[in-house]
């Protein structure tokens, strides 16, 4: 959430800056701006709303530079106004910001008491006006970031420009991620490597506590304690060609239709065919060893994770215990030395996971991480990294990152079986040809889109939605119902098919569609029961399901959706691809913003 770049340029930066704004939109499109030096003077522009309104105001009154700084952002402290974008400036300084001062009222009364004036209500404006104040009494720059830092509280990516040094910019970052490019004769700042990527692939990672002070030709790093250190520049690898849509509509479109190379891409390194073998990648502890696992995410992370308990108890019998990262790290969870803590995030810079890792290694838990961003903070402090394949993910509902975590974590409850004893090589082979059908039935599940897309009219009316599952396609009635929340704005809620009764059946009539997630196999005749409950009270339903559950079941149904018949195991796999599509086509259909849902970003940096 809130991109950040900065160029230390040879020409012109406000385009450049532009450009990297673009690949930085889907973490807020609250509204964006851009500050520069220029003839001895702070310049800014800054616009409500998206990008495209920032890029109006440049074209009508372009803004000169050779140094500069850009943001999007994605509002926590302060309606997303103008006034309230950023680069925040005084005279002196101007800065952007990813994160939150958590004293910042503390520091605006400070302040405001000095005779300071304040235009935004954003936690950020703080940082300038400290900053700032320090150089008025005569500080360098290097002085006067040095001697505010540590009075923020919270998390900051920072990147700083100072008026009377149009040859430097100093960044910071606590928190939240920043990464340094360094370029030729041009040195440059930015969230991530993604951002960077037109400009140069020669990255340098920050870590926490770290600051830097970039000029054109150099970057020099200090650490917490100001003492100057070196961070191993590495080249990044990602493309510097603009991430496009390829023939589809929208970034989510192409995503869930990316999912069975991408699914095929991830699996290709955890499985060994021609061994008919599962395996990870290689590490100091001892898989066979772990008595618990503690699993912790957010959102549709979390739902892989739920998944991934099914299989871990099923598949290895180790006992798992499951939280949210905002829950997790301040519920005090026991958690026994020698125990294995796992953390799913897309990024790899979602703070509360992030956080939540921390807390589990100071409690001396081993650490695995399943992230899609192989440099991200929690890849670089995980003791097993189980990265994803999926490839830049851009749309703000999660996709393929999805299916590739539950892809990872399949081959992670595999691994776990066989460490335990659980698993014979007969049942091992079983597993790796499942899942290397996988990509394959999830092929035939797209197949369906244009039925998929017919039907979307019978959700779109809603006001609410239902999903049912049970056993690991509970967790897939959650993601279904998170999926059409976040895109279609459509009240929804996913719940263990079994629960209905205990509640939530009060909420049916005719106008509440259910979606029922039921591949024929053990739990189907249970959940179709729970189903025929909510047609007796005038429920009408959506039922997913295979040609066997369908020939069972679909009668009387509003609508089916046809799967391919698929191993237990693959299941949430395949199922999540009707789930995505039909969140998609009723979000189309409603004519809301699927890629840049209201009041979501992607890469959740902040707490
Ligand atoms: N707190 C700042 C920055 C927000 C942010 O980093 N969001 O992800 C603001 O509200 O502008």
């Amino acid at each position: 959430m809130c991109g950040i770049i900065g160029i230390v340029g040879k020409e012109d930066v406000a385009e450049r800056l532009l450009d990297g704004l673009k690949r930085l939109e889907y973490r807020g499109y609250d509204s964006a701006g851009i500050a520069t030096v220029f003839d001895g003077a702070i310049e800014r522009r800054r616009a409500e709303g998206k990008l495209g309104n920032l890029a109006r105001e440049l074209r009508d009154e372009p803004l000169p530079g050779t140094i500069g700084i850009a943001h999007t952002r994605w509002a926590t402290h302060g309606a997303p106004t103008t006034a309230n974008a950023h680069p925040h400036a005084t005279r002196e300084v101007a800065l952007v910001h990813n994160g939150i001062i958590e004293n910042f009222k503390q520091l605006r009364e400070e302040l405001i008491a000095r005779g300071r004036h304040f235009d935004s209500q954003t936690d950020t404006e703080v940082v300038a006006h400290l900053v700032s104040e320090r150089i008025e009494q005569g500080a360098s720059p290097e002085e006067a970031v040095r001697d505010v830092l540590p009075r923020l509280h919270g998390a900051f990516a920072l990147a700083i420009l100072f008026r009377a040094h149009p040859d430097l910019l100093i960044g910071a970052r606590l928190g939240s991620p920043l990464v340094v490019g360094y370029g030729d004769g041009e040195t440059y700042l930015g969230s991530d490597a993604l951002a960077l990527a037109p400009l140069t692939q020669k990255i340098a990672y920050l870590e926490e506590g770290d600051w830097v002070v970039i000029t054109r030709t150099s970057a020099q790093i200090f650490d917490r304690d100001n003492n100057p250190v070196e961070r191993p520049v590495t080249v990044s690898g990602v493309s510097g060609a603009m991430i496009d849509k390829g023939n589809h509509r929208h970034f989510m479109a192409k995503e869930i239709y990316e999912q069975p190379v991408v699914v095929a891409q991830t699996l290709r390194s955890y499985l060994r065919r021609m061994e008919n073998q599962v395996s990870l990648p290689d590490m100091d502890f001892d898989l066979g060893q772990v008595k618990r696992v503690t699993i912790v995410a957010c959102g549709t992370s979390f739902y892989a994770g739920l998944v991934a308990k099914y299989w871990f108890e099923k598949f290895a019998r180790v006992p798992v215990d499951i939280d949210v990262a905002s829950e997790f790290r301040y519920r005090d969870p026991v958690l026994e030395p020698g125990g294995l803590a796992l953390f799913i995030s897309q990024s790899g810079e979602t703070a509360d996971t992030l956080a939540a890792l921390r807390h589990a290694k100071a409690q001396s838990q081993i650490i695995a991480v399943v992230v899609n961003v192989p440099t991200s903070s929690m890849a670089r402090e995980a003791d097993l990294l189980l990265p994803t394949h999926a490839g830049p993910e851009i749309g703000v509902a999660s996709t393929k990152a999805f299916t590739c975590q539950l892809a990872v974590l399949a081959a992670l409850a595999a691994n776990l079986a066989r460490a335990n004893g659980r698993l014979s090589a007969e049942e091992e082979a079983e597993i790796v040809w499942h899942l290397s059908e996988a990509p394959a039935a999830m092929n035939q599940a797209l197949s369906h889109d244009a039925e998929i897309e017919a039907m979307a009219h019978l959700v779109a009316h809603a006001r609410d939605v239902l999903y049912l599952g049970r056993g690991p396609d509970y967790p897939m009635a959650l993601e279904g119902a998170l999926k059409l929340k976040e895109i279609s704005y459509i009240h929804a809620e996913g719940y263990a098919a079994g629960e209905m009764k205990h509640g939530p059946i009060a909420l049916i009539d005719d106008n509440v569609p259910v979606i029922v997630i039921a591949p024929s196999g053990p739990l189907f005749e249970k959940t179709v029961s729970n189903m025929q409950e909510v047609q007796a009270r005038g429920g009408k339903v959506v039922l997913i399901s295979d040609a066997e559950g369908i020939a069972q079941a679909g009668e009387g149904c509003m609508a089916t959706i046809e799967m391919p018949k698929v191993h237990p195991l693959i299941a949430p796999l395949v199922y999540a691809v009707p789930v995505q599509l039909l969140a998609y086509h009723v979000a189309v259909a409603k004519g809301t913003d699927v890629d840049q849902p209201r009041n979501l970003a992607k890469s959740v940096t902040v707490e």
